[in-house]
């Protein structure tokens, strides 16, 4: 278990959007929580040097890198959070654990399934050795999710018959978005499946604590030329700015698809950058035999909650203000009423997985969950490719 004293050495490669969530998540855990180790923001990379040491001094991060093999060889990393673009996930991670160090790995897992694959090997590998591993599906450490996966494991809405997930976001409806690297397909995998489409499959998963057994989708691309970025590595969701040239996207812009789980629900999923108007709405609904749980991720704080079982002439869906100190994670923060937001669940992600390290315990989501979910996503793009036809899904 490579720690040094009652410190966690971190190494981050990647310093864009996640590289900014994961690194305030670091500074914050101990802060907020009774930590085992203090996380130490050890050393940033990133291929160019003045941006690294420009974003390494924003974020407070003590050194930089310009190649992630050197975190590799820093007595003073014991950790290695993966936040560049997916193409860069399995030789990564797999070299850090095969070098002893744990990893922190951004979702999705990977860019194909061998990918995954060969790294849920890695990490079985490296468990064996103490070193540990989590791939970051930070939503389900939103506390009304957490407390949504709660009240499912109580039987509190009964037998699951349907998941409707959706996850709507409208980041590039603008056709002179530039082409960023998550709209290349040698980048990221696959465009709006892969990015969010990934995290509702993960929840549906994990709030039902079933697998999906097959699928049927669609998915489209609507826009398929853009203009180049002015730097081919930019990601960011707010663009930047055009560079000379027009290059074809070659990924979806959205998916939508059927599926069927093992235990015998039926569900729904969306996942599109095309919503005009949604800008972060993942919204997941259950209905069980007992009752039914709806959330939504622009209202993240609140979940809402049907108990079949009441009298009907006082039942409907009530909204649980998820904010007290008996939920998930609240009682580190504020007091009754005193909100949380998307960031908080970064934060959640690096306590945990702390504390996993600290107990020698294996963290989830782990890469074998991170496996599950790129099946799915697999199948989806195998059944867009074949009319829509049914696509099993098996290990
Ligand atoms: C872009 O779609 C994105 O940043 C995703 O990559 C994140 O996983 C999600 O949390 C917010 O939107």
């Amino acid at each position: 278990m490579p720690v040094v004293g009652g410190t966690l050495g971190i190494g981050m490669v990647g310093y864009a959007f996640m590289g900014a969530a994961h690194s305030h998540a670091w500074r914050t855990a101990g802060r907020f929580f009774e930590l085992p180790l203090a996380p130490e923001l050890a050393a940033l990379c990133g291929r160019s040097a003045a941006e690294a040491a420009a974003a390494a001094d924003r974020m407070g991060w003590r050194s930089v890198e310009t190649d992630w093999k050197a975190l590799l060889a820093r007595d003073d990393v014991g950790l290695v959070d993966i936040c560049s673009p997916g193409d860069t996930h399995a030789d990564i991670a797999i070299a850090a654990l095969d070098a002893g160090k744990h990893v922190l790995c951004e979702k999705p897992l990977a860019n194909t399934v061998d990918e995954a694959r060969a790294m849920v090997a890695a990490a079985a590998r490296a468990a064996d050795r103490g070193v540990r591993s989590m791939v970051g599906f930070s939503y389900r450490r939103v506390p009304a999710l957490a407390l949504a996966r709660r009240l499912v494991q109580h039987g509190r809405i009964g037998e699951v018959r349907h998941v409707r997930a959706a996850y709507l976001q409208d980041w590039i409806v603008d056709p002179e978005f530039p082409l960023v690297w998550r709209l290349r397909r040698e980048a990221a995998g696959s465009g709006a499946l892969g990015d969010i489409g990934a995290h509702i499959v993960d929840l549906a998963q994990y709030l039902t604590g079933d697998l999906l057994t097959g699928v049927s989708a669609l998915t489209e691309t609507f826009v398929r030329e853009r203009p180049l970025p002015a730097s081919v590595a930019a990601g960011g969701l707010s663009g930047s700015a055009p560079g000379a040239g027009r290059g074809t996207v070659t990924v979806d812009d959205a998916a939508l698809w059927l599926g069927r789980f093992a235990g015998g629900a039926l569900a729904t999923f969306e996942a599109t950058r095309f919503a005009t108007g949604r800008k972060n709405a993942l919204r997941i609904e259950l209905n069980g035999s007992r009752g039914s749980l709806a959330f939504d991720l622009e209202s993240l704080n609140e979940l809402q909650f049907y108990d079949g079982t009441e009298d009907a002439d006082t039942a409907g869906f009530r909204r649980i203000l998820v904010t007290e100190p008996s939920h998930p994670y609240i009682g580190a923060w504020w007091p009754p009423g005193h909100l949380l937001g998307y960031e908080h669940t970064f934060t959640h992600q690096a306590v945990d997985l702390v504390n996993d390290i600290a107990a020698d315990r294996d963290p989830v989501p782990s890469f074998a969950d991170g496996l599950r979910v790129q099946l799915v996503l697999d199948a989806v793009q195998r059944s867009a490719a074949n009319s829509g036809s049914w696509q099993p899904i098996t290990d």
